[in-house]
């Protein structure tokens, strides 16, 4: 990156309040309408999909811009089974071992388990890796800031384009997933962040009854 950053005219839409009301309900309606997904079909849909998608992840703010993400999208059956092997490892370990009462019984309305049919039922799994250093044109290692806060909305804006495209997801984080640098060839700077499912719904899937905190409880205006 340049010392010297150019700077050029911002593009940007001016809208009337009525015109922000009208998107900002619209959106809110859409994005109300997005349910973690559990239950895949195997029925796949166009890559530009998920191409377009994760662009406009790398859209997102970052730290000092470094944009700390690697987008690893697997489509191998193969790669999916491996995937799914370790999941299923660390999961086992987790649901009978690792997880306090506490949490087994905050996860227990969500009805999970330690099988995970979903890493190979669906046609995209999306890995998102969070880069604690980049390297500059020369090649030398530079630290990265706020690496979870630029993921983490990089990982937002990516659910809800795949939203608004019609493609359902799920955030999937089998804890540790250190297996998938190994799986997935990347280097250990690089942390896996989650693995983000993506496809359709299977045909009469169900998804828990739980609601949504209102603006109220969730915002306070002073
Ligand atoms: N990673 C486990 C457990 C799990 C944890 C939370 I917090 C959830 O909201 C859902 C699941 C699993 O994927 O089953």
């Amino acid at each position: 990156m340049d010392e010297a950053t150019d700077f050029l005219p911002l593009d940007f839409e001016y809208l009337d309040g009525a015109e922000m009301q009208r998107r900002a309900a619209a959106f809110r309606e859409r994005m109300g309408l997005r349910r973690t997904v559990r239950d895949f079909a195997s029925a796949s849909l166009p890559r530009q999909v998920i191409e377009d998608a994760i662009r406009t992840a790398g859209s997102a703010p970052s730290g000092a811009n470094m944009q700390p993400w690697h987008f690893c999208v697997v489509e191998s059956a193969e790669i999916k089974r491996q995937i799914r092997i370790a999941a299923e490892e660390e999961e086992r370990e987790f649901y009978q071992r690792r997880a306090s009462a506490e949490w087994l019984e905050a996860l227990a309305p969500l009805g999970t388990d330690a099988d995970k049919p979903f890493l190979e039922t669906a046609p995209y799994l999306i890995v998102i890796f969070l880069k604690k250093f980049s390297s500059s044109e020369s090649g030398e290692k530079l630290k990265n800031y706020y690496t979870a806060e630029s993921v983490g909305i990089a990982t937002g804006l990516l659910i809800a384009a795949l939203h608004n495209a019609g493609v359902a997801t799920l955030t999937h984080t089998p804890s540790p997933m250190k297996f998938l640098n190994e799986i997935l060839g990347r280097p250990v700077t690089e942390k896996p962040y989650m693995i983000l499912v993506a496809g359709l719904p299977a045909q009469g899937a169900q998804v828990p009854a739980i609601k949504r905190k209102p603006l109220e409880e969730i915002a306070d205006f002073v």
